[in-house]
């Protein structure tokens, strides 16, 4: 029997950005409005609920406001101006990947015109280019919470069936423009985002819907057959490169040894992140997602076409978020709360929390690697994983991020005790590269990065780059291929 001893010779290690939390320029090179330009910076007072459903007054307001103070995302930290020293920081640290987005808008500002935008062509080019040059793997994700605001205002976002067709065209192009040197692609950011943040992923408004969560999935069939005809478009043009699906993975322990938990936390599992992987590597709709349809009076459109695509076209690898596990309770009124992101968490009393509530938990990862290999058997990628936290430079301008050193040591060596279990894992990517803006608050003061930007909430900043002592560490972790842990 073959003996897993650790990391492979060729994993990939590295960081992950995505291109609106990153570029900034928001009306720069062509570029059209995005729903991430009218995402507004929330503190920790507003409630979750007014930060998931997003009305159109919001737009409105927000397609009036010029400037960038109350949407940091319009600037991000300006990647677009400084893509050149950014990926040489991340060259040095010895990454072999770095995974970004590519911004829909850029290519086609509005989403569905015939011809694209040479500068945004430019723009990936330069950046594609370097990172080539730097012997880094690129790993691209077509669509990352970005979608282009005409295609919402329009057309209605993904719950329209034309947002297929408009995709392809995009995702096509990129192969063509970039096959030769992407191999790694990821077809949405976190697809089972729709549950937990519909205006970004989905581009759906709370109001005006007779039945939204229906036209949720109704949104997400679209994302689905759009995703296996990426798969199609891709493996015929170049049969080598890959293509993964992607979820959020929510872990979720039975709160208790009460089997009513225990129950719960299985069809949790089932409908939080399963539905969405069962879809897109198995190629069916489960059998579960039945009875949740039914008793929930969702009923999908779908052509019968959709359901041949989706079983001959499934993804390459699975490629999760990972940052955070929480608990499935019967008994919720008797549990102490935690903050979690874009919903309230139960209070794992055996895990220590973020300064953002997120409930720290290593062993939770290998026990997701472990139970999302048992069921798929397809090679995992570990696309985000990081601690947010408001980093401060000391008296000598340097950031000791011991909390981020011990974070992330403590989840990789889980990685290993997992590969050690027979589990394939092809890659980690940390959230983040370097600072960027918050995706759930658009705060910059949840920092992710092992370079810290100078840039605070209200934009206000350098924006000099400042390596943190993560880097340094993370850069020997890479150089010593995990031994160094
Ligand atoms: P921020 C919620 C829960 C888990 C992951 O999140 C999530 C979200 C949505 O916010 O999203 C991913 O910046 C997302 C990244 C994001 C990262 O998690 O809200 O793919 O874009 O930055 C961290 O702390």
């Amino acid at each position: 029997f073959e003996r897993f001893a650790g990391f492979p010779d060729r994993f990939l290690w590295g960081g992950a950005i995505s291109a609106p939390q990153a570029e900034g320029a928001y009306q720069e090179g062509g570029k059209g409005l995005t729903v991430a330009d009218m995402a507004l910076r929330y503190d920790k007072s507003v409630s979750r609920k007014e930060r998931k459903y997003v009305d159109r007054q919001r737009i409105e307001d927000a397609i009036n406001y010029e400037g960038t103070d109350k949407y940091p995302k319009r600037s991000g930290v300006d990647f677009y101006h400084r893509y050149k020293e950014d990926i040489k920081l991340c060259a040095e640290m010895g990454f072999k990947v770095f995974r970004m987005s590519i911004s829909w808008s850029r290519i086609f500002p509005k989403g569905n015109e015939q011809h694209p935008n040479q500068a945004g062509l430019d723009f990936y080019d330069q950046v594609i280019g370097k990172i080539v040059d730097y012997g880094m793997e690129p790993l691209i994700t077509i669509s990352h919470f970005d979608l282009p605001l005409h295609l919402v205002a329009e057309h209605g976002g993904w719950k329209n069936r034309e947002l297929i067709d408009f995709y392809v065209r995009y995702a096509t192009l990129l192969f063509d423009r970039y096959g030769d040197k992407v191999k790694y692609w990821i077809a949405f950011n976190e697809i089972n985002g729709a549950r937990f943040t519909p205006f970004n992923s989905l581009g759906i408004y709370a109001e005006g819907s007779e039945h939204f969560v229906q036209d949720c999935y109704q949104a997400v069939h679209h994302q689905f057959v759009a995703s296996a005809l990426a798969a199609k478009i891709l493996h015929k043009k170049y049969p080598e490169a890959k293509i993964g699906c992607m979820i959020a993975k929510f872990t979720t322990y039975p709160a208790t040894c009460n089997p009513e938990d225990a129950m719960l936390s299985v069809i949790d599992e089932q409908i939080d992140n399963y539905f969405f992987t069962d879809v897109l590597l198995r190629g069916t709709y489960p059998r579960y997602i039945h009875r949740y349809f039914n008793e929930h009076d969702i009923s999908i459109q779908a052509q019968d076409e959709d359901f041949e695509l989706l079983k001959e076209h499934t993804a390459d690898f699975l490629a999760f978020s990972y940052y955070m596990s929480s608990i499935s309770s019967s008994k919720k009124e008797d549990l102490e709360k935690t903050d979690g992101n874009l919903r309230e968490q139960l209070k794992n009393p055996y895990l220590e929390t973020s300064e953002w509530g997120w409930q720290i938990d290593p062993i939770g990862l290998r026990y997701t690697l472990n139970t999302l290999y048992d069921r798929y058997q397809a090679p995992l990628f570990i696309v985000e994983n990081g601690i947010g936290a408001n980093d401060t430079l000391d008296e000598h301008g340097e950031i000791h991020d011991d909390y981020r050193i011990s974070y992330l040591s403590k989840h990789i060596e889980q990685i290993r005790e997992s590969i050690i279990d027979g589990v394939e894992v092809i890659g980690y990517t940390a959230w983040s590269s370097f600072d960027i803006v918050s995706s759930g608050t658009s705060e910059m003061s949840k920092r992710y990065g092992f370079i810290y930007v100078d840039l605070d909430n209200h934009g206000e900043g350098t924006l000099n780059r400042i390596k943190k002592d993560s880097f340094h560490w993370y850069q020997k972790v890479i150089e010593t291929n995990g031994a160094s842990l």
